[in-house]
């Protein structure tokens, strides 16, 4: 027991309700990693890999009904539905309680209760927040150890502070029929039950870094948002950062760990890594927007992860790292669908059963996950813990989409820029349960994540957009336009570099550009194509606006804009403008 007596308090009362067997306070320590391993493998609920080829990693498979997020089971539970918003799902508070309260009820008999203290952000950054997170998970404690700075440090950190996030999980049954994920931002207080899954379950991820931290920075001034956070180095030395946001699975990690081309890499150009999924922004004394990343770890996409589209992330994953979902070879090793080795003559794939590669199904899952240190990745930035963040030149958004988008242009402006984020769609992805491949408007990539009502999210981006003396410029970019075979036109990973040197030009006053209905476009000469297969031609391509196509985007943006009733009058004035400026193409 720590003897912080708020959390000491809440902890009795939520042992009370689920009864486990026993408690274990974690400290964070090497001898508790090594003892909950083992007490893990002895169950099966962990596999150990090869320790020579992979030091110190592990390996887990959850149910084949709990693989992804649960949208349609995630819930911001709030007195007023107003306060949710018409996006996300709503329960009225008490009633959350009341029906998650009779599935907790015992849920922890016969088993461990482990109390995880944990920060988001550095330890002892303004930036931070503490977090506890109750589990009967040991599959929990050993990936939040990998994704926070857990642990003795945050207790210290809180000191008798009330002031932390509760966070309460339970595998309960692993069955979807009683699987909830709720949020109480009015409370600051987090209950999942019923998965096993990463975004459902280790609540300092999506639940509390994203959806409760969104709350707290419309009521404190800041922004939690779904971005990754990269530095740009030029020969020069100096260095540049960008942050991104793209909904799930469509290449935040791999934007982040970028390898310059060839030619770059020439000139001296690096990219550094400060962050992969999750940026939690504040405006700086010195007026700009600062970044910080508040997670300690990468919950990264391993189907498609190779030594050709991002060696950075793989060179991450060789120790240390827990695999979720993918196959496992007889000699225990890892692998995956694309990931440019071939695979295993015969191996056990995502489900437990024996795969070889001609039976026509995937071994791994589409959302299979590496659970990796962040420090462990080649190109960290030297800044990624620096508790005061990194300011941020450019905020780019982007998506899937086969059509429409162009491969990247510029907002006019913060207000313009807010409107493209608030509209922008994607094509959607196995990170979630349900189709895949639909396109949906996702504003800012946080449709899945905003715990508060998206028209005032919108509000509170126009607000900071006034407040910030030196805002960064916003842009949206879209790497996966296809051809007519249904192939991806732009070459994309190490290459987006290109794209992202148009951008910082922009931002230095270095280029001019072309003024279209969307926003600014690059002249064909300002994204450098030599050493790729990419013509003028196809960049033109790449870089043109449909009318017809933008006539009915535009009314498909109509629509999803006219489900806000709080929509600010600035965003149906940005929309009116662009409805004017297309159908005057
Ligand atoms: P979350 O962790 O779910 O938030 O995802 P993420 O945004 O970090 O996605 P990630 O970088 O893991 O990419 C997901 C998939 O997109 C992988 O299969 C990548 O291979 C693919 N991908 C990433 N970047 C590119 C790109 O530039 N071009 C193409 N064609 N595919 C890409
Ligand atoms: C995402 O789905 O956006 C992820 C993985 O980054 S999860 O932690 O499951 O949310
Ligand atoms: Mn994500």
């Amino acid at each position: 027991m720590y003897n912080n007596v708020y959390v000491n308090e809440w902890v009795e009362q939520m042992a009370k309700m689920t009864q486990p067997d026993s408690i274990v306070w974690i400290d964070g320590s090497e001898e508790e990693r090594e003892r909950l391993t083992k007490q893990a493998l002895s169950t099966g609920e962990m596999i150990e890999l090869d320790q020579e080829k992979l030091p110190g990693c592990l390996y887990h498979r959850t149910a084949e009904n709990d693989v992804a997020r649960v949208e349609h089971l995630t819930f911001i539970c709030t007195e007023h539905k107003e306060d949710a918003g018409p996006i996300n799902n709503w329960m009225e508070k008490s009633a959350a309680y009341a029906k998650l309260g009779t599935l907790f009820e015992g849920s922890m008999k016969g088993r461990t209760m482990y109390v995880i203290p944990y920060i988001m952000g550095p330890a002892f950054s303004e930036f931070s927040k503490v977090g506890i997170e109750i589990t009967d998970s040991i599959y929990v404690v050993l990936n939040m150890r990998i994704m926070t700075r857990m642990g003795k440090i945050a207790m210290d950190m809180l000191g008798d502070s009330p002031n932390f996030i509760k966070g309460l999980h339970s595998k309960g049954e692993i069955d979807p029929e009683k699987r909830y994920i709720c949020h109480f931002p009015e409370d600051n207080a987090i209950w999942s039950i019923g998965s096993g899954y990463g975004g459902n379950v280790l609540l300092g991820k999506k639940c509390f870094a994203l959806r409760i931290a969104s709350w707290l920075g419309r009521k404190e001034g800041w922004m939690a948002e779904h971005m990754l956070i990269l530095g740009v180095e030029s020969p020069k030395g100096d260095i540049q950062y960008v942050s991104a946001a793209f909904p799930s699975a469509c290449g935040k990690t791999n934007l982040a760990m970028l390898i310059p081309p060839e030619k770059y890499r020439a000139m001296g150009y690096k990219v550094w890594t400060v962050g992969d999924d999750i940026a939690w922004l504040r405006i700086g004394a010195d007026g700009r927007l600062w970044a910080v990343n508040p997670e300690a770890g990468f919950f990264g996409v391993a189907p498609g992860t190779s030594m050709k589209s991002n060696p950075n992330a793989l060179l991450t994953c060789q120790k240390n790292t827990i695999f979720t979902n993918v196959v496992v070879t007889p000699d225990k090793n890892v692998w995956w669908e694309s990931m440019g080795v071939d695979a295993p003559a015969k191996a056990i794939d995502w489900k437990g059963n024996e795969w070889t590669p001609d039976m026509g199904t995937k071994g791994a899952h589409p959302n299979s996950r590496f659970t990796a240190p962040a420090c462990q990745c080649p190109c960290i930035s030297s800044e990624w813990e620096n508790p005061a963040g990194v300011p941020i030149s450019a905020i780019v958004f982007g998506g899937r989409r086969a059509k429409v988008a162009p491969l990247v242009y510029q907002s006019f402006d913060w207000e313009h820029g807010v409107f493209v984020g608030a509209t922008m769609a994607s094509e959607t992805t196995a990170a979630a349960t349900g189709a895949v491949g639909v396109v949906r408007r996702d504003p800012m990539a946080m449709r899945p994540f905003c715990g508060y009502n998206m028209g005032e999210y919108f509000q509170h981006w126009l607000e900071m957009g006034k407040k910030i003396p030196n805002p960064p410029k916003i842009f949206n970019v879209n790497w996966f336009r296809v051809d007519e075979n249904g192939k991806f036109i732009w070459p994309g990973f190490g290459d987006n570099l290109r794209v992202l040197l148009w951008i910082l030009a922009r931002c230095n006053n270095e280029v001019e550009a072309v003024e279209s209905p969307i926003g600014y476009l690059p002249k064909l000469d300002d994204i450098d194509l030599e050493g790729t297969s990419i013509t003028k031609e196809v960049l033109a391509e790449l870089l043109s606006i449909d009318k017809e196509s933008w006539m009915q985007e535009v009314e498909d943006q109509k629509a999803h804009l006219a489900q806000f009733e709080k929509l600010p009058a600035e965003l149906q004035a940005q929309y009116e403008a662009l409805a004017s400026r297309i159908s005057a193409m």
